[in-house]
């Protein structure tokens, strides 16, 4: 892959002599990161959105769209990361999350660049992770009133149906699992193995069994709002069927391990420190 850096800030050649530099505060630093395909009729909007002033850098990782979705990017000064070859959604976010963490990021937001998932809800998305008090945060539709958003029906049932049984497996309440939009302590990318994840969208269910796996994470939510229109990146029925049946052996998988029937290295690895 090959990787194209935004320009450092530009000197200021009318700054005063060098002052004794104040004390180094511990500002958190947060990344947002975009897997992105296909993505540039939106990435635009989607990137005018995000809270600049708490951001501190936004990489975009290009799976090889056959579009603009690199020029948009760069245009709009983007730390953006080609990928060789087509991995898919899942192989897009590792390559995400590796360079997230290789840039010292100690909170990484994922946001899909469709313009599906709503930008100015990162602050209260990333607040209780830099409170120390969530390793992951899902920005969750189900809050709120997802078929008036325009998620077609079949859509909402099977991801309700996927999520209560999610819930029922991991032991949790959570509104959704199937959400875009998402935050994540450093901590946690560190321990958690997701470069032994599919390459595919089941990706991100793979990583919550990990993170209920592992133990001692705490998983919160927020509420986003539906947004479902023509230009956003949408799944089809057949890859819709293949990603919910990808989660029934996700979750399947979790059990047997937990019944200590069948240990899964996904759910027992730790990615080596630092
Ligand atoms: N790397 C990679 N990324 C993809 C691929 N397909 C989609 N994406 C990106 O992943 C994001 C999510 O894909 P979507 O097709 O919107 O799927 P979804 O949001 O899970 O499902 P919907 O609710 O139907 O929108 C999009 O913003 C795309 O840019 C792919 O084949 N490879
Ligand atoms: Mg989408």
């Amino acid at each position: 892959m090959s990787q194209t850096n935004r320009p450092t800030e530009p000197a200021d050649p009318g700054a005063a002599p060098a002052e004794p530099a104040p004390p180094a505060t511990p500002t958190p630093r947060v990344v947002v990161v975009m897997p992105a395909y296909n993505a540039a009729r939106t990435l635009e909007r989607t990137y005018a959105d995000i809270p600049h002033e708490l951001v501190d850098r936004i990489i975009l990782v290009d799976d090889l769209s056959r579009d603009e979705t690199v020029q948009v990017a760069q245009r709009l000064g983007l730390d953006v990361i080609i990928h060789r070859q087509n991995l898919g959604y899942g192989g897009n976010q590792k390559t995400c999350y590796d360079a997230a963490l290789a840039s010292g990021a100690q909170v990484v937001v994922m946001l899909h660049p469709d313009y599906q998932y709503d930008a100015t809800r990162i602050p209260a998305l990333i607040e209780p992770i830099l409170a120390g008090q969530a390793d992951l945060m899902l920005g969750s539709r189900f809050l709120g009133d997802p078929l008036a958003g325009g998620m077609p029906r079949w859509k909402y049932v099977s991801n309700r149906f996927l999520t209560a049984l999610e819930n029922a497996a991991f032991g949790l309440h959570l509104s959704e699992y199937h959400t875009g939009l998402r935050a994540y302590s450093r901590r946690l990318l560190e321990t958690i193995p997701y470069r032994l994840n599919s390459n595919d969208f089941v990706f991100d269910q793979e990583l919550i069994a990990q993170v209920v796996a592992a133990g001692g994470f705490r998983i919160g939510e927020i509420a986003v709002p539906t947004r479902y229109f023509e230009e956003a990146s949408s799944v089809g029925l057949r890859r819709s069927i293949v990603y919910g049946l990808s989660t029934l052996r996700v979750v399947a998988r979790y059990l047997l391990h937990r019944w200590q029937v069948r240990r899964s290295p996904k759910l027992t690895a730790r990615r080596p420190g630092p």
